[in-house]
């Protein structure tokens, strides 16, 4: 058996966030500072156009923009990459061989979502994602959005083929995760949700992509380096820490919030893309209270 895919993905990726100046659009000066910062806090390398990118609010045009600008500016440094999941298979494979022509390491999809697709479309859409390039396939497992949730023999489907190379999970069914990484333990198991990743590492997870990384990044590399140093007490206390600031994102919203923090931070990050709305005022010092409370 080759483990090589887990040396190479293990460790902490932000979900990136993108961006956006007053009007609106795509701020790619943020996101070149973003990127660069966060390669200086030890990060493993980075997810591209997913959940927190707010990727289904971008058009086809901006989220090749933001494939093509991610690797301009990582230059090589970081692993990448690119959630490339649409409602469309051709969409998907447009922005996939976006991927592959900017040099990504692999790229990654949601299941196709809203239409109630059966098992053997999703299948084939995946098949046909993965056929269109040579770059491998991390599944992007996200019931509570895509309303998709795999088996583990549904998911086994996939990973016995070697182009599949692992999982996001972004579940807190750390049972299954459990289960897919028995059944493969070559496979790359990340975690999906950050307020668990201590759980995700002790049920299978080598490496984690999440939201919050884009800001506290070196928390996590630290909660990584207690766990396989043994010193899960102090590990758990720093989730703890690490899930006080959480509880505020996920009251207000995740991704205005994490905009919010970075602003303060000194990368203007802007607001989040309508229908999704940004934190009122009073909401804003307590999510910065916690931060400092907790981070500082
Ligand atoms: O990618 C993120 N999930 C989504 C993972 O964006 C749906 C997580 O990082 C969460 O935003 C975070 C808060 O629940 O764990």
């Amino acid at each position: 058996m080759c483990f090589e895919m887990i040396e190479k993905f293990k460790g902490v990726f932000p979900a990136l966030l993108t961006p956006f100046d007053t009007e609106g659009n795509v701020n790619f000066n943020s996101l070149k500072k973003l990127v660069e910062s966060l390669l200086s806090q030890g990060v493993s390398g980075f997810y591209v156009d997913g959940s927190t990118g707010e990727a289904f609010l971008l058009s086809m045009e901006e989220r090749k923009a933001v494939i093509k600008a991610v690797a301009e500016y990582n230059q090589g440094r970081g692993v990448l990459i690119a959630q490339v999941g649409c409602i469309s298979t051709k969409d998907a494979i447009e922005l996939a061989k976006a991927a592959e022509e900017s040099g990504y390491d692999a790229i990654s999809s949601v299941a196709p979502f809203y239409y109630k697709f059966s098992f053997a479309q999703i299948k084939k859409y995946y098949f046909d994602i993965v056929d269109a390039v040579r770059i491998p396939m991390i599944i992007y497992n996200i019931p509570v959005f895509s309303g998709v949730n795999l088996s583990v023999e549904q998911m086994g489907e996939f990973l016995k083929d070697p182009r599949f190379i692992g999982v996001k999970h972004t579940s807190s069914d750390y049972f299954a995760m459990r289960q897919f990484k028995t059944a493969f333990p070559d496979k790359v198991m990340f975690n999906g949700f950050d307020e668990t990743f201590l759980a995700g590492l002790s049920m299978g997870a080598e490496a984690a992509i999440g939201s919050t990384y884009n800001f506290m990044a070196p928390s996590f590399i630290r909660i990584l380096e207690l766990f396989h140093s043994g010193n899960i007490k102090e590990a758990a206390a720093l989730q703890e820490r690490v899930d006080r600031v959480i509880t505020v994102l996920c009251k207000y919203g995740v991704m205005a919030g994490c905009k919010t923090i970075l602003t303060s931070m000194g990368i203007p990050m802007g607001v989040v893309r309508a229908p999704f709305t940004d934190l009122t005022d009073a909401q804003k010092t307590e999510l910065l209270n916690a931060v400092r409370e907790n981070l500082g």
